[in-house]
């Protein structure tokens, strides 16, 4: 039998509660906050919580916490045990140990990575959805909640009734003012249950935004293998991901935090100009690839990068359609920023599958893409590489590719996608979904024929060719 991990370090106190122990918390959070307590000490340990699935926990709890960092650079890998995990629990089987540990005076940040549709809210809008589901019972079960808004309201409800501040909210998923949304939809969802509640909560809990990089692909058993031979342990709590990363957070804690800044985390004052540049270049281009990529028959983005014209696909819309754009952030430069991406995106170690960032399109569009087109279409240029991205995702959700062969959609809103994207007219029937297209941009004719004729030319000639098409 193969040995299993044991924690290296010893287990520190928790101070955090993070919600959405995932691959990227594993690759991102756990790993900075664990390198701020080697180097500065401070009781940070996280006590990580699963909103779904157990997985993570039977993965970690064997393990003690413990697992294994891998870093695949070009050159080759390497290993990092990571210790500030203090224990999992997984909400579903036991909501109110949830809620008991995010009341603990103890905690003083709740974190949260719960991908863009865990915040429940109108992609278009930024508003709690209050007929989501999951809200329609958290109102009605407000001590076994489901949602994140549920769980982050009735935990800041004991904490006001116990007389303990509050803890500070910090959202680490790629949304454009993450911090504003959460605070959005846990005020709409207080208000809905209380509205001395959530004056308090407007008045005394900080919601800071953060800009967040590093690309966690999906582990996968050849990852697990891969390091099981060269460690001689097997860990299925491991994660792999890109040596790149970087934080940006707003210094805004009422309870102090973890000494983040002392392992290259930038705490400033203002992360817009940061998290729209990420937004834009890096997830929107990401999407681009995904969808066009996907369709060209392409499994990972290094495959698809490694087509030169969708290189040249990328380049083109940095330079013409997305830098244009945007502020340009302290300490950044928007060529070198793009052109060190492509090389990311080229990274052979790390196998990223179209498929896995193609998930969740109606509520990753808006921010990703459709903020900058609008832009374009505000300064009278029409973004035809955008369009063309848009016209992508609209044959993508269709539900089959090139070939015929069914393509499995996963996305909350995939049935109507589905109807809208084989209707008779499926850009204007998908155009006309309010929760992903502001209404404002769905009338711009300019907007809608541009993606017209990209989703004439895609069912036409096919994703490859029209790519080559529009870069050449
Ligand atoms: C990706 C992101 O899956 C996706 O939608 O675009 O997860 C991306 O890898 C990260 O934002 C990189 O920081």
């Amino acid at each position: 039998m193969t040995d299993r991990l044991t924690r290296t370090t010893p287990k520190p106190k928790a101070g955090i509660v993070h919600l959405g122990p995932g691959a990227f918390f594993r690759a991102f959070n756990a790993v900075y906050t664990d390198e701020a307590m080697a180097k500065a000490g401070g009781d940070w340990g996280i006590l990580a919580v699963s909103l779904r699935s157990p997985d993570a926990r039977d993965q970690l709890a064997p393990q003690d916490g413990a697992y294994t960092a891998v870093t695949l650079g070009p050159e080759g890998r390497e290993a990092q045990v990571v210790g500030s995990i203090t224990g999992c629990l997984v909400a579903p089987e036991d909501p109110g140990a949830v809620l008991e540990a995010m009341a603990d005076p103890a905690i003083r940040i709740v974190s949260l990575t719960i991908t863009e549709k865990g915040y429940c809210h109108n992609p278009a809008t930024g508003k709690l959805m209050r007929d989501h589901p999951d809200i329609v019972h958290d109102l009605e079960h407000p001590e076994a909640p489901r949602s994140a808004p549920g769980f982050l309201t009735a935990a800041l409800a004991r904490r006001r009734a116990a007389g303990h501040p509050p803890f500070t909210v910090l959202s680490c998923d790629n949304l454009p003012s993450n911090g504003a949304l959460a605070k959005q939809v846990v005020l709409d969802f207080a208000r809905a249950r209380d509205e001395d509640l959530a004056e308090w909560i407007a008045n005394e809990v900080r919601f800071p935004a953060t800009m967040v990089d590093r690309i966690t692909p999906a582990t996968t058993e050849a990852d697990i293998a891969a390091l099981e031979k060269a460690a001689g342990y097997s860990d299925p709590a491991m994660v792999a991901a890109e040596p790149f990363r970087q934080w940006v957070i707003e210094d805004s804690f009422a309870q102090g935090r973890p000494a983040w800044d002392e392992v290259g985390v930038q705490m400033v004052a203002d992360v817009e100009a940061h998290e729209l540049m990420k937004l834009r270049c890096l997830n929107g281009t990401h999407s681009t690839l995904a969808y066009l990529g996907y369709l060209a028959g392409y499994e990972t983005i290094a495959e698809t990068v490694a087509d030169p014209d969708f290189a040249a696909l990328c380049r083109k819309m940095w330079d013409e359609e997305i830098i244009p754009t945007l502020p340009r952030p302290e300490g950044e430069d928007l060529a070198r920023y793009t052109a060190a991406l492509l090389e990311r995106y080229r990274n052979p170690g790390i196998r990223h599958r179209t498929w896995q960032i193609a998930m969740d399109g109606s509520q990753k569009l808006p921010q990703r893409m459709l903020g900058t087109v609008a832009d374009c279409l505000d300064r009278g240029t029409v973004p035809e590489g955008l369009c063309l991205a848009v016209a992508g995702w609209i044959r993508y959700v269709s539900g089959t590719d090139e070939a015929g062969t069914p393509i499995d959609v996963r996305d909350p809103m995939a049935d109507r996608l589905r109807v809208a994207a084989t209707s008779a007219d499926p850009v204007d029937a998908v155009l006309a979904l309010d929760a992903v297209f502001p209404v404002k941009l769905a009338r711009d004719a300019r907007f809608r024929d541009a993606v017209a004729s990209a989703h004439d030319r895609l069912m036409r000639d096919g994703a490859a060719r029209t790519v080559q098409a529009y870069v050449r």
